[in-house]
């Protein structure tokens, strides 16, 4: 086998969900959401660029020199997001064959390669206004000022990925066919080194490192590896060009582009064997979880460069784009697939369950770009939107978020020699090869409400393997794997694990419950991990949220929004006496536990609020939110020993 990971994921496409919490959304996201992402790319012009740069082209090898078009759209990247919705729609077709959006994608695909240069050059924004730049961001000449914001290589990393989805969907070349087109004028022009640029906007490392996987052609692993080296020193922190990327030990600048950079450093060195790189991406994500990480999972706190911030500094009101939390999530996966330590996939688990979800309405078509861990009720902060928007001129989020949340089941198991990971819990059908032998894994739960689940483990024949199935750090009194949030009652009742029935002791390994047996048709392992709601504090140095507190319960977060508490959360004052209840219910939210806590000191007396999922904020129209809590020590007197 070519080198890779030592740890090789289950695909998304051999596990399907089928019940519970993520098929509802998942559901949303291919009847609502892609078809909804469709139309905004049509109606906005994104794809009318494509027809502008093609038309440009045409005429000019008819003869007309002169003739140009000028885009319908504002940036330089909206070809991306065309990109990242094919994606989508191609782990939708996976999921649930849809031959009119096929044939669809294929209209698409056809406009995209009229607008390829012959030489493979594609970037809508100079093909169809060639003779003079028709955007600042925009050099008179190719890649020039890709370092800085053309995004021409970030748009390519987008389409390299959406070709090989498209492939691996349908089996059909053409998408994937413009991409090796790109691609070998990429190695044409940053193949022998001279040319130095470094990209701007990461994302073409793991776009080319998947085409390397695809084609098994080492140019692609070796054109990432060039664009990686061409960093540093000297240039902007923004874009994390400070420091060469192995000399680089805290995650800095736009925190989009740095979670890409660390995940594409980790495909490169899984692939081509650059061990510096791993020990680069250890350092920034011990940085990132120990200083730097929202209680949402969320990333990117500051609104000025969209970017990372200094240790500790984390506050409330902050940016967290949803990317960002995407971006995380494919950096942690990655680091998963190196160490095998369920703490990266904890971080996983926390931020898709809280700072990624809540970047798209329970209805599919309403979005946040930055997810604030509080919000005063009125702020136009979700670009230029109060609440959540229907699209965004600058639409990098939804669409995104739209291709993630398709393919989410290819982070439930991973497979390493004869051990099968079980990392995500959801209702659903999967299957993996372990030891040589296929086996089939059932999962019934209804996580993440309620942390009893089943799995039935059915191979084809009696086959010894380990299964290691993760017990979350929230399990084992550990929010996120650091001091950085801690419960403030650390004792947290034990998880229970039983084996075709019997209580089964499993020793604990790197955040999983070791089971080594051999296993047989209809196998049942029952794993029942207590979710009793914990309040939170953070580290002391965390200055937004010094004498606050913030519930939890599983991997949910929870916020307390005023619409339905008719005082806004910063009037409310948490006190020793406050108790939290759970409470299943379905209504407006969906099918969620909300919380009732008990004796919040209120401006006139204390009285019972209600805490609701994080991630659904927002559903019920505008009110003011907070995921931390004003705490006192004083039952009666609440405000004095803040
Ligand atoms: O630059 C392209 C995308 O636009 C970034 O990833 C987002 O943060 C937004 O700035
Ligand atoms: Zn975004």
């Amino acid at each position: 086998m070519p080198a890779d990971y030592p740890i090789r994921p289950v695909p998304f496409t051999a596990v399907r969900i089928t019940g519970g919490f993520w098929h509802t959304r998942q559901q949303v996201n291919l009847r609502v959401t892609v078809p909804y992402a469709i139309k905004q790319c049509e109606d906005t012009g994104r794809l009318t660029n494509f027809d502008l740069a093609a038309e440009t082209l045409r005429r000019r090898a008819a003869g007309e020199s002169t003739f140009q078009n000028k885009p319908v759209t504002i940036y330089p990247f909206d070809d991306s997001d065309v990109f990242k919705v094919m994606e989508g729609i191609a782990y939708a077709l996976h999921v649930q064959p849809d031959p009119a959006l096929e044939a669809r994608l294929d209209g698409w695909i056809a406009r995209i390669a009229a607008a390829q240069e012959p030489d493979g050059y594609l970037y809508t924004f100079r093909t169809m206004h060639p003779d003079t730049p028709v955007h600042d961001w925009i050099a008179p000449e190719r890649w020039r000022k890709d370092p800085d914001l053309s995004h021409e290589l970030y748009n390519l990393g987008h389409l390299y990925e959406a070709g090989v989805a498209h492939f691996q969907a349908t089996g059909k070349r053409t998408l994937l066919d413009v991409c090796l087109k790109s691609a070998e004028l990429v190695w044409r022009d940053f193949g022998d080194r001279r040319l130095r640029i470094a990209p701007g906007h990461q994302v073409i490392e793991m776009g080319l490192a998947k085409l390397h996987r695809v084609t098994g052609d080492p140019r692609w692993l070796e054109l990432a590896r060039i664009f990686l080296e061409a960093r540093g020193p000297g240039g902007p922190e923004y874009s994390q060009q400070h420091l060469p990327v192995t000399g680089q030990a805290a995650a800095v600048g736009h925190a989009v582009r740095a979670n890409y950079m660390y995940a594409g450093m980790a495909d490169v060195a899984a692939l081509g064997g650059d061990a510096a790189y791993v020990e680069a991406i250890r350092r920034i994500w011990d940085n990132v979880v120990t200083r730097k990480l929202s209680l949402t999972g969320g990333v990117g706190p500051i609104q000025h460069g969209e970017a990372y911030g200094a240790d500790y500094e984390l506050p409330n009101a902050c940016y967290n784009e949803t990317c960002a939390a995407i971006a995380l999530m494919l950096w942690a996966h990655r680091m998963f697939l190196f160490t095998g330590d369920a703490a990266h996939v904890d971080v996983i688990e926390r931020t898709a369950c809280n700072g990624f979800i809540s970047g798209v309405s329970l209805s599919g078509d309403r979005f946040f770009y930055p997810n604030p861990l509080a919000y005063d009720g009125a702020a136009k902060n979700n670009h230029d939107h109060a609440g959540r928007a229907p699209w965004f001129g600058c639409a990098c989020c939804p669409p995104n978020l739209m291709r993630t949340l398709a393919a989410l089941t290819g982070w439930f198991y991973a497979v390493r020699d004869a051990s099968l990971y079980v990392n995500f819990y959801a209702t659903s059908e999967g299957a993996a090869e372990v030891a040589g032998t296929g086996v089939r894994l059932t999962q019934a739960t209804e996580y993440p409400w309620d942390g009893r689940i089943r799995l039935t483990v059915d191979p084809a024949r009696p086959v010894a393997f380990t299964l290691r199935l993760r017990i979350p750090g929230w399990a084992q009194g550990r929010p996120v794997p650091s001091d950085l949030y801690a419960y403030r009652d650390p004792a947290p009742p034990a998880w229970v694990l039983r084996v075709g029935g019997q209580a089964w002791a499993a020793p604990l390994e790197a955040g999983y419950a070791v089971i080594a047996r051999e296993w047989r048709a209809g196998d049942t392992v029952e794993l029942d991990l207590p979710m009793p709601v914990h309040a939170v504090r953070g580290h002391p140095r965390v200055e937004a949220v010094r004498g606050a507190v913030a519930f939890e319960r599983g991997p949910v977060v929870y916020a307390v929004e005023g619409e339905v508490n008719r005082t806004a959360p910063a009037g409310l004052t948490v006190t020793p006496r406050t108790r939290a209840r759970a409470h299943r219910q379905r209504g407006p939210l969906g099918d969620v536990v909300t919380l009732v806590l008990d004796a919040v000191a209120a401006p006139a007396q204390p009285r019972p609020v209600t805490a609701i999922p994080y991630a659904v904020w927002n559903n019920r129209g505008l009110a003011p939110m907070a995921v931390w809590l004003r705490a006192s020590q004083s039952p009666t007197d609440p405000v004095k020993d803040l």
